[in-house]
């Protein structure tokens, strides 16, 4: 299988997030990737191709203008500040509060997100922009009639909803692909999302289209981040009500009430019929994640491929969470391996 990839990603390395009430280094850090591409290397998964450019036009295809505008100018702003250190937002517009575009970087970053968990850095608009032409890149190709591509993506992209970001993701690197994807003449694309955390800004973004179905599996909202969304009852709304499916599980769900949730998700990915599909693909799933609470063991990561591949339809894997970072090749590439062993 082909792998998108781009070192840009070193660009972006936040120092510090807010776990269990603690500054904590971020877990979202550039070592991920550089293990998953290690891995894909080391068992010859298939040529390791750059991303090309594909400017904004795509992004705004999903994402908000002011948002977008936010993020490029965020760090000259925070710098015209006098500040030289990583940028985080600190006040969110709450129930009651005015929805309204503070002037000040802080109000605008508050304004623009959703949790503490996006740190912006100098390069953070150069690594977020390079991860959606890394995804944009693998649409292409399979646009161009790949089987599966892989696009190594980081920054993550699946909590970015079309004007906010929080939970490590800046612009949704999936979601983006999905649309442009429609854009090129599909009518109907599946996004399969197996990372840990519910894809709120996924499901948010396509929540009233009936031209994108999203099914995701993830640590149950009433006890996981994000904990606002994600739960079974939300099935879309309008002409979109019927295409969005929620699987929450319980928290030291193993493979075998996981491989449940799949089945279930890929008979409705089947009945959909879509044109191609997309998986949002997080390894945070792993027993030895330090953030999350399911038990999937390595080998489990074949099976998971497998089914997903056994779908036969044209897949794009796009790179989500997972931060056990001595086993996230293993695991993400393992994923890959069963996908191609049943193409
Ligand atoms: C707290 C962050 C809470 C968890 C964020 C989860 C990110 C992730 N600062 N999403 O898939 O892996
Ligand atoms: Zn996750």
């Amino acid at each position: 299988m082909l792998t998108i990839y781009s070192d840009d990603h070193h660009l972006h390395h936040g120092k510090y997030e807010l776990i269990d009430g603690q500054l904590t280094p971020c877990f979202e850090k550039p070592s991920r990737a550089d293990m998953v591409l290690a891995r894909a290397q080391k068992v010859k998964l298939g040529e390791v191709a750059a991303p090309r450019e594909f400017g904004l036009a795509p992004i705004l295809r999903v994402h908000d203008e002011g948002f977008v505008h936010f993020l490029k100018d965020a760090w000259t702003e925070w710098q015209a500040m006098g500040r030289d250190y990583d940028m985080l937002p600190f006040t969110w517009p709450n129930r009651r509060l005015r929805q309204t575009i503070p002037d000040c970087i802080d109000g605008k970053f508050g304004y623009y997100s959703f949790d503490a968990g996006v740190p912006i850095t100098a390069g953070t608009w150069q690594a977020v922009s390079s991860s959606v032409n890394v995804a944009l890149t693998g649409q292409a190709e399979l646009a161009k009639g790949a089987r599966g591509v892989f696009s190594l993506c980081r920054p993550p992209g699946h909590h970015a909803a079309a004007d906010y970001m929080g939970g490590y993701c800046y612009f949704n690197n999936a979601a983006i692909a999905a649309q442009a994807m429609l854009d090129q003449g599909a009518s109907r694309v599946a996004i399969l999302d197996v990372d840990y955390h519910h894809g709120n800004g996924t499901q948010d973004i396509f929540y009233d289209r009936a031209d994108v179905l999203f099914t995701s599996i993830h640590g149950d909202p009433r006890f996981e981040y994000p904990f606002f969304l994600g739960y079974a009852d939300e099935k879309g709304e309008g002409v979109g009500r019927g295409f969005n499916f929620n699987y929450p599980l319980a928290a030291g769900s193993d493979w075998s009430a996981w491989s449940l949730a799949l089945a279930a998700a890929c008979r409705q990915i089947a009945a959909y019929a879509p044109d191609a599909l997309i998986v949002s693909l997080g390894v945070d799933t792993f027993k030895e994640d330090p953030i999350s609470q399911f038990k999937l063991d390595s080998p489990d990561y074949l099976r998971m491929g497998e089914v997903i591949g056994a779908l036969g339809l044209q897949t794009l894997f796009v790179m989500e969470g997972g931060y056990a970072v001595e086993e996230i090749g293993i695991n993400a590439i393992n994923v890959l391996q069963g996908f191609d062993s049943v193409t």
